[in-house]
C-alpha cells in the first residue's frame, strides 16, 4: 500500500515495468559475471597424451574452472615431448598466461611406459601443432604445485589426468599441503574398481607409478577417483564428432582432428566409440552431479603378482579382526575402514558428452 501511494496508482503499471526490467539486468549480471566469480582454481597435472588434450581445452574452454598452472608428467610420452606438447596447446589457445612448468622425469621406482601405441608417435594423435609462443615456466612441477597450494590455501583443487609421480613428489617435499587442508579436493583421473584397461588388475595411469598412486590415495586429503568405470561409459562416438565438426576455430579444429583419430582407432578394435577418460576428471571438477560416487578405501597395490597397479577398493569400509590363537587366528569380529575416496561409481554420459562437445564448440 505505502508503495502504490508514493508511486501514484497511474504510475503503477510503469512501476512494475522499471521494477521487471531491474530485476532482469540483475538476474543477467549474475548469470555473467556469477560462474567467473565463483572458478574453481585448478592445477592440471598433464601427461600429453590424446585424452589429456581433451581434457586441458575442456578445462580451458570452462569459466568454471581457472586453471592456475599445468605441470607435466612422464606417462603417455616421455617428460619431453608431454611438455612440448603441452605448451603447444596452450599457444593454440592463447594461453601463454598460464604457467607451465616440466616435473619429475621417471616414475618414482619403475621405469616409464609410454603409449605411442594408443596416442600416436607424437602423443597428439599425429597432428602437428604450431610451434608454441609460451614459454616454459622455470620451476620444478612439484614445487610450483607446493607454492601455488600455499598462496591460495584452501583453494586450490589439483586435477591430475596422469601417472600420479608429480603429486606424490609434492606430498613428499612438503607434507603440510595436506593436513591442514591447504589442497581444497584432488579429483584424479586413475583407477578402476571393476578390473583394469593395461591388464586384466591394473588401470594406465596409476599402473604407470603405483608407489606414487598409493602416496596420493593414503595422504589424507579429499580426493574423488575418476576411474575406468566413468570413461569407459561416456564413449566418444561418430554422433559427437559430427557435432564438433559442424562448427570451426583452433581449438575445434585440433580437437575434431584429436577425436577423429581416436574414433577411427577405436573402431579398429571394434569399438563404439572412444572412451573420454581424461576430460571425465575435468568435467566432474565443473559439475560434481555429472558423476554419481561411493565412498570406499583404496589402496593401491605394489606388490602383486598379477596385480601391480590395482586400486583395491573396499566397497564394505571394513574388514575381518583375525586374532591369534595358538597355532591359528581367529576371527573376532569386523573392524570399520575409514573411506579415504569418493569412488565414481555411475556417470550422466550423454550429458557429459554434451558439455564436452559445446564447450569445445565454444557454446
Ligand atoms: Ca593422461
Amino acid at each position: 500500500m505505502t508503495i502504490l501511494r508514493l508511486v501514484g496508482v497511474s504510475d503503477y503499471p510503469r512501476f512494475i515495468r522499471s521494477v521487471s526490467c531491474l530485476l532482469l539486468v540483475i538476474v543477467l549480471l549474475t548469470a555473467l559475471t556469477g560462474p567467473v566469480l565463483a572458478a574453481k582454481k585448478i592445477i592440471l597435472d598433464t601427461d600429453p597424451g590424446t585424452d589429456d588434450a581433451l581434457a586441458l581445452m575442456l578445462a580451458l574452454n570452462s569459466q568454471e574452472l581457472d586453471v592456475r598452472a599445468i605441470t607435466v608428467v612422464p606417462g603417455n610420452v616421455t617428460a619431453a615431448m608431454g611438455l612440448e606438447n603441452a605448451l603447444r596447446m596452450v599457444s593454440l589457445a592463447n594461453r601463454c598466461d598460464i604457467p607451465v612448468a616440466a616435473g619429475a622425469q621417471h616414475p618414482l621406482f619403475q621405469k616409464l611406459i609410454t603409449a605411442e601405441f594408443w596416442h600416436g608417435k607424437n602423443g597428439l594423435a599425429n597432428i602437428e601443432l604450431p610451434p608454441s609462443k609460451c614459454k616454459v615456466d622455470g620451476r620444478f612441477g612439484p614445487d610450483l604445485i607446493v607454492q601455488l597450494v600455499h598462496a591460495s590455501p584452501d583453494e586450490i583443487t589439483l586435477v591430475p589426468v596422469g601417472p600420479l609421480t608429480n603429486i606424490a613428489l609434492a606430498v613428499e617435499k612438503d607434507p603440510s599441503i595436506v593436513p591442514l587442508v591447504l589442497v581444497k579436493e584432488v579429483i584424479l583421473m586413475g583407477g578402476s574398481i571393476n578390473g583394469g584397461n593395461v591388464n586384466a588388475a591394473a588401470e594406465a595411469n596409476i599402473y604407470n607409478d603405483p608407489e606414487a598412486a598409493q602416496i596420493v590415495f593414503q595422504a589424507g586429503w579429499p580426493l574423488t577417483m575418476v576411474g575406468l568405470e566413468i570413461g569407459d561409459k561416456a564413449l566418444f562416438t561418430p554422433k559427437y564428432l559430427d557435432e564438433l565438426g559442424q562448427t570451426r576455430g583452433p581449438i575445434n579444429d585440433f580437437i575434431y582432428s584429436v577425436t577423429k583419430f581416436l574414433v577411427d582407432l577405436s573402431a579398429t578394435f571394434g569399438a563404439a566409440g572412444s572412451p573420454m577418460y581424461d576430460p571425465s576428471a575435468v568435467a566432474v571438477a565443473i559439475d560434481a552431479t555429472l558423476v554419481k560416487v561411493k565412498e570406499m578405501h583404496v589402496d593401491v597395490e605394489t606388490r602383486g603378482e598379477f596385480t601391480r597397479g590395482e586400486t583395491v577398493a573396499n566397497r564394505r569400509n571394513e574388514v575381518e579382526r583375525n586374532v591369534l590363537h595358538g597355532d591359528r587366528y581367529v576371527i573376532e569380529g569386523v573392524d570399520k575402514v575409514k573411506p579415504n575416496a569418493k569412488v565414481c561409481v555411475d556417470v550422466d554420459a550423454d550429458r557429459f558428452l554434451q558439455l564436452f562437445v559445446s564447450r569445445i564448440r565454444g557454446k
